[in-house]
């Protein structure tokens, strides 16, 4: 991206542009414009008193994420799993878990979403099964059969390709072995997670009818999990796919044969340099979940500094309104807060100055990340959160609001590995179990968490909702102005310089209109002047209460500690900045 480039109001779509609409009236690029919210079923409601959250509970609940604008849901695995990794260990793909509802529930919820105009975007696992998979089953019991081959086999571990597992504090390498098969199979995650061989043309099947399959019951789109370790060498041999994209592009090309505006979003956690790849040059994946976007936004607001900010524009492809480069963009996920992207100074000063345990307890794993909760990152400090989710609304990409950030829910470090930041929706503290549940505590899928740290309190939606200054109404506030400025999701950005480290502001052209964002990620109130050549009588205030005064081709914003100020107007004539 130009740092303070001018604006291109004018530009001309390409092919390729996502926004151009179907014959029929439906809009592939619908995600653009979407502010998607994360959530797990099984710690967001129960509806029935079991302990687990379920399809009932969350569709009890739809006023609620309505009220908070989102219009788009991606929900976690919910399938049928030994829950030895939150789901992502999936037993059978095309169920619902039991625990959690059944087809008929999830087709309601479909229903419902539809009845209020939001969109559905589930997860599919498609590099490794649970070892519970009845594929797996069969393949260890039966060398001859077809799905022996579904997964990597060897009989001589000793001379097979070896990697890092990527969950190092856990597993010794990517070889288990199998005392029914009598030979060890490959895993690049937990050991009951063999990986498929998506190389495997009956495989590649399989997992391309699966993605039909809940297309036709009325799904969006998909998270597509584990992208990258899916195309990594695999196997004895190590072996790769010959052509890693025609997987998704194939996958794309039957989704989309399916529903027209079905949508494919990449878990790609791979190198800046090869992200580009992913996108298969706007016949492979929609959007690429933005890693370096979420080490460096999360660190820069953090440590209230713009230097990571600048870092991850020049890291990677700028997001293409009329391309096919897009950004699913996140403060924080349900994994551990990666830091691999930032450079190796700030990933050690940010192990240390975010750490948080003591007695037994540390919030460090994997040697790579916090499992924290963006409020423990920010000490509970709800204007630093508001202001982190303004500028995640501002950025060119998809927002992602991760379920209970909205509400500055806490950690819980009793709870083992990452389970910490999954503990179940807080509703309303005065109720029994936070009102996620009526069971006995005991019972509980994952506690709920009530204590929060020392000196912040664990915060309940009840307490929020209808209150001005809360976080959760400057979350809503934020997500409302980010529907009122289709410019971000179809203008140019550029970084606008102003004169101070501490602070970042960028802009969005489009149609001849400007969209200026500014945000200050200090504690301490701050003075800036950014360009901005908007009339001062036509410049009208988005978001944010600082003051500000338009005049000659500038701004000037006086903003408290970790306030923000959103303002847009139609760019003077003379382009003069
Ligand atoms: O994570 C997969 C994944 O590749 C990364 O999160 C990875 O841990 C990190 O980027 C290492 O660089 C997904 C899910 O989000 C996670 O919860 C699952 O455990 C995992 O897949 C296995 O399915």
């Amino acid at each position: 991206m130009d740092a303070d480039a001018a604006g291109d109001g004018e530009r001309v779509s390409a092919a390729a542009d996502a926004f151009a609409p179907l014959a029929d009236g439906g809009q592939p690029g619908w995600y653009r414009d979407a502010v998607v919210y994360s959530l797990d079923v099984k710690t967001f409601q129960d509806s029935d008193g079991d302990g687990w959250g379920d399809f009932r509970g969350l569709i009890d609940r739809l006023d609620y994420l309505e009220n908070l604008g989102v219009d788009c849901l991606w929900i976690r695995p919910f399938y049928p799993s030994p829950l030895r990794d939150n789901g992502y260990d999936v037993a059978d793909y095309r169920d619902v878990d039991e625990r959690l509802g059944s087809l008929n529930a999830f087709d309601d919820l479909v229903a419902e979403l539809d009845a209020r105009g939001m969109r559905l975007i589930t997860d599919l696992v498609l590099n490794h099964t649970s070892t519970e998979h009845e594929w797996f089953q069969r393949a260890r019991e039966d060398p001859d059969s077809k799905y022996h081959d579904y997964y990597l086999w060897t009989s001589h571990v000793d001379e097979a390709y070896h990697t890092e597992n990527i969950f190092p504090e856990f597993e010794d390498g990517v070889w288990s072995y199998d005392e029914v098969a009598g030979k060890h199979y490959f895993h690049q995650f937990y050991g009951h997670q063999p990986d498929l061989n998506v190389a495997n043309s009956d495989v590649q099947e399989e997992l391309f009818s699966i993605a039909e399959f809940w297309l036709e019951r009325g799904v969006d789109g998909f998270r597509i999990d584990a992208a990258h370790p899916m195309i990594l060498p695999k196997g004895h041999n190590a072996h790769r796919l010959e052509d890693p994209q025609w997987l998704f592009r194939e996958l794309k090309r039957r989704a989309r044969e399916v529903n027209d505006e079905a949508v494919l979003l990449a878990e790609a956690d791979d190198e800046p340099d090869r992200l580009d790849f992913y996108f298969g040059d706007g016949e492979g994946f929609d959007a690429l979940f933005n890693f370096v976007g979420n080490s460096h936004v999360t660190y820069g607001v953090g440590v209230g500094d713009s230097w990571p900010l600048y870092r991850m524009f020049e890291q990677i492809p700028d997001a293409q309104p009329d391309g096919h480069v897009w950004w699913a963009n996140f403060l924080r996920n349900h994994d551990e807060w990666n830091l691999l992207k930032l450079p190796h100074d700030a990933l050690e000063h940010a192990r240390e100055e975010f750490r948080k345990g003591g007695d037994g307890r540390d919030s460090w794993v994997f040697g790579r990340g916090h499992r924290l909760r963006l409020a423990d990152l920010y000490d509970g400090d709800h204007d630093r959160i508001a202001m982190a989710h303004s500028l995640l609304l501002s950025l060119p990409g998809t927002p992602i609001v991760n379920s209970g950030d909205e509400i500055g829910m806490h950690a819980d470090l009793d709870r083992p590995e990452r389970q910490a930041v999954r503990t179940p929706m807080r509703w309303d503290g005065a109720e029994p179990n936070a009102g996620f549940s009526t069971a006995d505590p005991e019972e509980l899928v994952i506690p709920v968490d009530g204590t929060g740290w020392p000196g912040v309190f664990q915060a309940d939606a009840a307490s929020q909702r209808g209150d001005p200054g809360s976080l959760f109404e400057r979350v809503a506030s934020a997500i409302d102005a980010r529907k009122r400025c289709p410019e971000i999701a179809r203008g140019d950005c550029s970084i606008v310089h102003v004169d101070s480290g501490d602070m970042w502001a960028h802009r969005f052209d489009h149609d001849g209109r400007v969209l200026l964002a500014v945000h200050n990620l200090a504690s301490g109130p701050r003075e800036v002047v950014a360009g901005f050549d908007v009339d001062p009588a036509d410049a009208e205030r988005v978001l944010g209460d600082a003051d500000y005064r338009v005049a000659d081709g500038g701004v000037t914003v006086t903003l408290d500690g970790c306030a923000y100020l959103w303002l847009r107007g139609e760019r003077r004539g003379d382009g003069g900045r």
